[in-house]
């Protein structure tokens, strides 16, 4: 067993209670504003946005600090097309299929179609593999805890770290996303977990109009 090795807590910021307040009043509307969008300009951003974005995601905590992702950032066009092919016939059976009619009438609000332009146009995807299991060093399987818990934070802390940077994502979900694999030739242990969509929104693009639940339908203090 490895001993644990501890260290002062040197990092944390403490604020005086009204600027705490402040701080969090001014973070919520910065939140509210994020908006998930489905159409993207294809102005180029800077790769070290992207790069300094996943350095903060990559500071979530995980199950047994395992940091049980992947993410694969995708500009090139050739790599972005073969990923709206694959994704618009698995979109193609999802809004044809008897067996998904109910889900998409659930959809019917957001006006979403087979169609995914915004694969190809965007000038990121970052796609997210969650690691079902890693590698010992002698290359035996090793359970990993808690993985979805963990990517889902991580990719929270994405979503907001872009956000933050003055980008727009949508978080992209085709029904079944093992073509990434393939295409991105990641090894079987890695389940594709969502493909982010990165960029600037298209000018005047539209987005559903849609309600958040409020504090009171969401949680109850005891
Ligand atoms: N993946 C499909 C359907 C879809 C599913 C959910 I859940 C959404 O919130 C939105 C869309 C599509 O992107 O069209």
């Amino acid at each position: 067993m490895t001993t644990k090795q501890m260290q002062p807590l040197s990092d944390y910021c403490n604020y005086p209670e009204p600027e705490m307040k402040e701080r969090s009043l001014q973070f919520y509307k910065k939140m509210k504003q994020r908006r998930t969008v489905r159409e993207f300009s294809d102005h180029p951003v800077d790769k070290r946005i992207i790069e300094n974005c996943l350095r903060a995601a990559a500071t979530a905590p995980s199950g047994a600090n395992q940091q049980p992702w992947h993410f694969v950032v995708v500009s090139d066009g050739t790599v972005k097309r073969q990923i709206r092919k694959a994704a618009e016939e698995v979109e193609t059976k999802f809004y044809s299929q008897a067996s998904t009619k109910n889900w998409v009438k659930d959809l019917a609000h957001l006006g979403t179609v087979p169609n995914k332009p915004f694969l190809e146009k965007a000038p990121f995807l970052i796609t997210i593999f969650s690691q079902l299991h890693g590698y010992s060093l002698a290359g035996e399987k090793k359970k990993h805890y808690y993985v979805l818990e963990s990517v889902g934070i991580a990719t929270g802390m994405l979503i907001t770290g872009l956000h933050h940077a003055g980008l727009a994502t949508l978080t992209y979900t085709p029904a079944n996303m093992r073509f990434l694999n393939k295409i991105l030739k990641r090894p079987s242990n890695e389940k594709p977990f969502m493909i982010l969509v990165v960029g600037y929104p298209s000018e005047n693009t539209l987005v559903p109009v849609i309600e958040k639940k409020g504090l009171q339908d969401i949680a109850e203090f005891l």
